[in-house]
């Protein structure tokens, strides 16, 4: 192929990633309030750094050229550093560090870590190897009498006596579409207490953007309150042993009379289909 055409075919693949037609295959939608602010940090640092990167990148192959040998006996001229010059390039990426980091800093503190006293629901997931167990414990801000509550385990352990995972995109979604998913109110705060019964696994809906480790004998906690209906895959994010991969859940974000519907439902007894 020209060198041409393969300019062209290059600057078509960046552009179609430019416009945004793929955007949804490298960043999930966000759901939260939380996450779009996470989102907004996230962009500014990614232009920040592309800005840089394509700066450097374009003076260095300039220099390249413009200084190559080109057989007329120039000589290199050599300098020994600016004052100037060196304090401008520190000076400047210390300044967006202490942004950055002022930034981070209060979006962690405003928004991460303040988990509300008193949600809208609570729920208790225990993690071990490998699956998730989700406990609601209180719902419309009440606690729910242990009986009661409703109950979703991923149960991915319940293929144990599968053959062994060669196949695995295949085995893998076919069983993901069989889960029970567990059921959160869209517009109200939920408040995830996590824990493990054996080693560290992490708990994440890349639609929350918040990742928080599900740790034996320690409960840490996330909260959210999701602006969008919808199902979202929930993922360990912890490398935890050889079925890591099929430690996998579905969470769905449903309306308000739904989920109090399916609350009621549960808590009756009425489905037992929890696997
Ligand atoms: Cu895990």
């Amino acid at each position: 192929m020209k060198p041409r055409v393969l300019t062209g075919l290059a600057l078509a693949a960046l552009a179609a990633t430019l416009t945004g037609c793929s955007w949804e295959y490298l960043i999930p939608i966000s759901i939260t309030e939380t996450s779009d602010k996470i989102d907004l940090l996230m962009w500014v640092i990614i232009w920040i750094t592309m800005i840089v990167f394509i700066g450097v990148e374009v003076v260095l192959v300039w220099f390249i050229l413009k200084y190559r040998d080109m057989g007329d006996g120039r000589k290199p001229v050599y300098t020994h550093g600016s004052n100037k010059l060196e304090a401008i390039w520190t000076g400047i990426p210390v300044l967006i560090l202490i942004v950055l980091a002022v930034w981070s800093e209060n979006l962690l503190n405003a928004e991460i870590r303040a988990i509300p006293e008193k949600p809208d629901v609570r729920i208790k997931v225990t993690a071990r190897q490998f699956n998730w167990n989700f406990e609601i414990t209180e719902s419309s801000g009440e606690q729910i009498d242990e009986a009661s509550r409703p109950i979703v385990d991923t149960g991915m352990h319940s293929t144990e006596t599968a053959e062994p995972d060669r196949h695995f995109p295949k085995e893998f979604i076919s069983g993901y579409d069989n889960l029970t998913p567990l059921k959160i109110p869209v517009d109200r705060t939920t408040v995830f207490e996590i824990t493990s019964l054996d080693v560290i696994h992490s708990f994440w809906v890349p639609e929350f953007r918040i990742k928080q480790d599900a740790m034996p004998g320690h409960v840490n906690r996330i909260w959210i309150r999701p602006n969008k209906t919808g199902l979202y895959p929930i993922v360990c994010a912890e490398l935890c042993g050889n079925g890591h991969y099929r430690m996998a859940g579905r969470l769905e974000v449903v309306t308000g009379e739904e989920y109090d519907a399916w609350v009621a439902e549960q808590a009756s007894g009425g489905s037992d289909e929890l696997f």
